[in-house]
């Protein structure tokens, strides 16, 4: 074939893929992990990333499950993305505040910080865990995905928003009424989504211009850790308790929230 030949199908291949993704290149995202080490490693066999893909993780890595240390490790050592989550942002304000009032450390220790430096053991959290934690973006602005760990508020602009606000927020991010960004898709962790009206355990939740793919790998009403491909529009999953694995298609695998029914606005909170 003459390179002008191959040339014009390359062009054509371009064309008709479009976007960032190519077939040779998918993006992942993973939900929140919460120290089940042993579930990620088994959903990236599943996956099976190659050099050309790129996962991201969209926080809460440690913290209630048994092996917190081994996730920050293995991530920490790899060429995958990951932002904070709250839990972090816990570990994070307990390491370096140590005036923090005493129920602000209960709340961590509780909350689960306390089976992360069960994890590490000790020695205690080394330097090198710590500073890649205190590195993390508190978002990645993909272009048409915004990744962030709990959402944004819908009424602030970005710039007036805070840690706090990417970390944490709940109900007025999930009962927005249009989408935030008008060309972005806003995918999140952090509010398990079977805690949302309507959603079953293991089901993602998808709103306006929004996907939340925190499935509950801690909880024993879920189990199900999750991670998107979002190239091919692929759900992959392994419950944390029984280590069943499953791969279905993302329509199949997603909850839509209707944040015009009256089962949703009830709950939304006036601000
Ligand atoms: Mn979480």
């Amino acid at each position: 074939m003459s390179s002008g030949a191959e040339a014009a199908i390359a062009l054509v291949a371009l064309v008709v893929l479009g976007g960032n993704d190519t077939m040779n290149q998918r993006r992942i995202f993973i939900g929140d992990i919460h120290g089940h080490y042993d579930a990620l490693i088994q959903l990236l066999d599943a996956i099976a990333p190659t050099q050309d893909d790129r996962v991201y993780f969209v926080g809460d890595l440690i913290d209630r499950g048994p092996k917190s240390a081994q996730v920050v490790e293995f991530i920490k050592n790899s060429n995958y993305h990951c932002i904070l989550g709250n839990h972090e942002q816990m570990l994070l304000n307990v390491l370096e505040q140590p005036d923090l009032p005493y129920n602000f450390r209960q709340a961590w220790l509780y909350g689960g910080g306390q089976a992360t430096l069960d994890s590490y053991g000790e020695n205690g959290i080394p330097e090198d865990h710590y500073h890649w934690i205190k590195s993390l973006p508190i978002y990645l602005d993909l272009d048409d995905i915004w990744l962030v760990h709990a959402g944004v508020h819908p009424e602030l602009p970005i710039v007036e928003q805070t840690t706090d606000h990417f970390c944490w927020i709940r109900d007025e991010f999930h009962y927005m009424k249009e989408p935030f960004f008008p060309k972005k898709l806003i995918i999140t962790g952090h509010t398990i989504t079977f805690t949302i009206p309507g959603v079953l355990p293991g089901k993602l939740a998808r709103g306006e211009g929004w996907l939340d793919i925190d499935t509950g790998a801690y909880h024993h009403q879920s189990g199900w850790l999750t991670a998107l491909d979002i190239t091919n529009n692929q759900v992959y999953q392994v419950n944390t308790y029984h280590q069943q694995q499953r791969q279905l298609p993302l329509d199949e695998a997603v909850t839509q929230i209707n944040p015009n029914k009256s089962i949703y606005r009830r709950m939304t909170r006036s601000f």
